[in-house]
């Protein structure tokens, strides 16, 4: 199974060298760094790290994650995603892995079992549309979760249209309305290790990602996805 790490990153300096060189070697055959307009020295660090760097002028957590799923060889099998800002553990990866290695998924989310680091509010409105999900596709999710690895053919066919922070609902809503076999895998989560957090860790960050969520979550349960 040929598999391609895609890391977006935006500002990660103070995180990206060590994440990029704690990937376990041989658990992907190439880490993609998309630097997305970073003004700190992101690009360099990564690219010293020996992660192959791809450049998103367009902001957006999706955007920069298209970017990279772009940029993978015509003959990856499999893209795992995770944050540049060292919250998840890539020495998880292996397992992040397996069940789609082993036949038994076509996607794969890391459920993060401890939430270090991630507010409680945004895990509770995460876990909110995780149910709404699952009751809606008859599947069982938890978490929408930064840190996933999925099928590059299925992914294709998921059309994927959102290029901000609904990037991760839209992905596993609409797998799952597909009737992908999705697999939770559980993880470790930890608050970033440098930096400053654009998403949940801020109140207008939130508001966008909880109202991105929320509203590509009802698109997808009317059937519109
Ligand atoms: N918000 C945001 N994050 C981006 C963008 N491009 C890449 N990212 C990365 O997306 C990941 C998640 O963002 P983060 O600030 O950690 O969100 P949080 O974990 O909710 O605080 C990090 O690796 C960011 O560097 C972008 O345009 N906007
Ligand atoms: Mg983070």
């Amino acid at each position: 199974m040929d598999a391609t790490l895609v890391i977006p990153a935006l500002n990660e300096a103070g995180a990206i060298g060590d994440l990029v060189r704690r990937v376990p070697a041989g658990a992907v055959r190439e880490i993609i760094v998309v630097d997305n307009g970073s003004t700190d020295a992101t690009a360099s660090v990564a690219a010293a790290a020996g992660a192959r760097v791809v450049r998103e002028h367009r902001r957006g957590y999706g955007a920069a994650c298209w970017a990279g799923v772009s940029a993978v060889s015509a003959d990856t099998d499999v893209v795992a995603f995770l944050d540049g800002d060292g919250s998840q553990d890539p020495a998880e990866l292996p397992e992040i892995l397996e069940p789609i290695a082993d036949g038994r998924a076509d996607f794969v989310l890391g459920a993060r079992r401890r939430t270090g680091g991630h507010p409680a509010h945004a895990m509770l409105g995460t876990q909110l549309i995780a149910r709404l999900i699952s009751w809606r596709h008859g599947t069982h999710v938890t978490d929408i979760p930064p840190f996933r690895a999925i099928r590059v053919n299925l992914l294709r066919e998921l059309d994927m249209r959102d290029r901000a922070f609904g990037w991760p609902v839209e992905m596993v809503a609409k797998a799952a309305a597909r009737g992908a076999r999705i697999v939770e895998v559980p993880v470790s989560h930890r608050p970033r290790v440098a930096g400053r957090s654009k998403v949940s860790g801020t109140v207008v960050g939130s508001l966008r990602a909880g109202y991105a969520f929320f509203v590509i979550a009802l698109r997808t349960t009317r059937g519109a996805a």
